[in-house]
């Protein structure tokens, strides 16, 4: 790690702004299921048959369930190591900003500021018909799909397959690639789109990208450098280092 580390160091020492783009890799450490990975949530079930909007008209029960049996694993589980470095970044950079694929919502309670959810937050829920919002409300209704006073279903604020990102998050999450010294991707396979244009436009801008990801990813050709192991692990790894550059640097 230490001669890769070098190639970093310079980035850093002059980085003001720094963003991380994350994935499900970066909460695996946390005890929550990748998506592809060996044991990935595709591995049993299909994304088709539950993570789009025509799944949940056809069985809403079905794909309530499921996401009240992940948002059940969130909330016994919290932030790892790679989250809680992060958050700690925004104490030795002018910015830092995430940008997340991630729906668990542990970056925002590792302490992060700035965080942008492009596939949405498993707390967050919002009435089919009307729109009226869930947030963070308790909808446990004997396990059965929630219905809104309007009697739409209520579903998850999650980003399906064949749905549009917000808005806003996005074209914030663009700008950020654009104008950030370093972009950090952290445990994604770079498989989904439009989110997984966020490293290639910081690519485009000519921005220093580092790669954290236990193996081989899509990205791996275009970054600058590929640290390979876990982010709970490498993160604090990093940071360490950052320390001991300022310190020195203000004696
Ligand atoms: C849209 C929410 C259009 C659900 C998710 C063909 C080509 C290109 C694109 C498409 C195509 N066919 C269809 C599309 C579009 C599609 C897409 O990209 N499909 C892919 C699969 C080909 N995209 C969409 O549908 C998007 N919408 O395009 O709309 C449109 C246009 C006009 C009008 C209307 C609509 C919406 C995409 C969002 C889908 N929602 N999730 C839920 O979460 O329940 S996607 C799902 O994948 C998750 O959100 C996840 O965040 C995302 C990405 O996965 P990763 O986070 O990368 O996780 P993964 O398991 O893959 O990888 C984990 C990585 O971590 C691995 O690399 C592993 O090595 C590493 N790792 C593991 N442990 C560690 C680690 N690294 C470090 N440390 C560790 N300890
Ligand atoms: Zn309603």
């Amino acid at each position: 790690m230490l001669q890769q580390y070098e190639k970093l160091k310079s980035a850093l020492s002059s980085a003001k702004k720094i963003v991380f783009f994350t994935g499900a890799g970066i909460s695996a450490e946390s005890g929550i299921p990748t998506f592809r990975g060996k044991d990935g949530i595709w591995n049993k079930m299909k994304p088709d048959e539950l993570a789009n909007f025509n799944a949940f008209l056809r069985n809403p029960q079905i794909v309530w369930d499921w996401y009240q049996y992940r948002k059940k694993i969130v909330h016994q589980a919290s932030p790892n190591h790679a989250h809680l470095t992060i958050s700690e970044f925004q104490n030795y950079f002018d910015e830092v900003l995430v940008v997340t694929q991630n729906v668990d919502g542990f970056h925002s309670r590792a302490g992060s500021e700035i965080v942008y959810e492009l596939h949405g937050n498993i707390e967050k829920n919002y009435c089919i018909d009307c729109g009226k919002r869930f947030d963070f409300e308790n909808l446990e209704i004997e396990g059965k799909v929630p219905k809104c006073g309007c009697g739409g279903l209520i579903r998850p604020d999650i980003v399906w397959f064949g749905e549009l990102l917000p808005e806003d998050a996005y074209s914030l999450s663009e700008l950020a690639a654009e104008t950030c010294d370093i972009l950090f991707v952290i445990g994604t396979s770079a498989l989904v789109f439009p989110a997984a244009n966020i490293p290639y436009i910081a690519k485009k801008h000519g921005k220093f990208l580092v790669e954290v990801n236990i193996e081989k990813t899509e990205l791996s050709s275009i970054v600058d450098l590929s640290l390979f192991g876990k982010a709970g692990e490498i993160l604090p790894q990093i940071l360490q280092r950052v320390k001991e550059e300022k310190s020195y640097g203000k004696n």
